[in-house]
């Protein structure tokens, strides 16, 4: 991956990771949100270590835009380790009401003890954490009914913590997204590349799409071809991903002076097609 990503990690993480470690005595619970495209690369391998004790919701989220059966898959291996996720879509809506009453069972025996001091009907107070543009602001608008926090579609949006109140008797905590890099494995840093968790700006946008080219093509040929009209062949026999980013380009009429394909613009598009949904329902990576 390209060591300017890297070099950006260290100063954002050191200074989250101590905001986590600051706010955790002051919540119940810990929400921690995975992109369903890519589970394994957006979790966080240090956050267990950080929580300790705090009982944690995994939500497997922008479910619309992942593989139901693969998701299906990553719920079956979270449920056989004993930890509690529920898959979710926070733009569709789909299983978010299911949450309030889970973080309920989660913390039973705490909600218990609230009862036998007196303080029944005490809000429940949960950390929302997760990787850049993973959707925790967009989640927090949902449960919370109407635009309370900040959200747009690239990473670096919400630059503080902020306490937000939903009507189920959550108090939410919005927080900063962060990148634990894991710095043995290229294929995480090209999946939170390819799905959006990196800026952009400091991406090499091509070889990003090239890279998508080469993933779609092993894991959905039929799905690539279909959308940029490729016959399966051409998917199936095309020599390397930059050449087939070309012929997607071609295929679209992107071409420059002296009939040169604009692979620029090729690549813009297809990162965005791909992380609007556009080439269909895809998981990078499975259990
Ligand atoms: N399809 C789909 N899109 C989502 C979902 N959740 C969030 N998004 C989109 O993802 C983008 C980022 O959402 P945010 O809620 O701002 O993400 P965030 O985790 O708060 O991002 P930072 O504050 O930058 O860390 C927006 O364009 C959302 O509309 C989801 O469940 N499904
Ligand atoms: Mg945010």
């Amino acid at each position: 991956m390209p060591s300017d990503v890297i070099q950006w990690f260290p100063g954002h993480m050191a200074k989250t990771r101590r905001m986590m470690k600051e706010m955790l005595p002051q919540v119940d619970a810990v929400i921690e949100l995975l992109d369903a495209r890519i589970p394994y690369s957006s979790h966080n391998p240090e956050l267990y270590r950080i929580t300790g004790s705090k009982p944690i919701l995994t939500l497997f989220t922008k479910s619309a835009l992942a593989d139901p059966a693969s998701t299906a898959r990553w719920k079956k291996r979270y449920d056989a380790e004993g930890r509690r996720c529920l898959i979710v879509d926070s733009v569709s809506g789909a299983g978010l009401s299911a949450i309030p009453e889970e973080i309920r069972r989660l913390l039973a025996d705490r909600i218990a003890r609230y009862e036998e001091k007196g303080m029944s009907g005490r809000a429940l107070r949960v950390m929302i954490v997760g990787i850049p543009n993973v959707g925790k602001s967009s989640l927090i608008n949902r449960l919370a009914g109407g635009k309370r926090a900040k959200v747009e579609d690239r990473p670096g949006v919400t630059r503080d913590k902020q306490w937000i109140v939903t009507p189920g008797g959550l108090e939410l905590l919005d927080t900063p997204g962060v990148l634990w890099p894991k710095f043995e494995d290229q294929t995480v840093g090209e999946n939170l590349a390819v799905t959006g968790a990196i800026r952009d700006e400091i991406l090499h946008t091509e070889k990003i799409a090239a890279i998508l080219c080469r993933r779609l093509r092993e894991k959905y040929p039929t799905l690539l071809a279909a959308r940029y009209k490729l016959g399966d062949a051409a998917v199936r026999d095309t020599p390397d991903d930059f050449a087939l980013l070309e012929t997607i380009g071609r295929k679209r009429g992107f071409l420059i002076a002296g009939g040169e394909i604009d692979t620029e613009r090729t690549a813009v598009m297809l990162l965005d097609e791909f992380r609007g949904g556009k080439i269909g329902r895809i998981t990078l990576e499975e259990p």
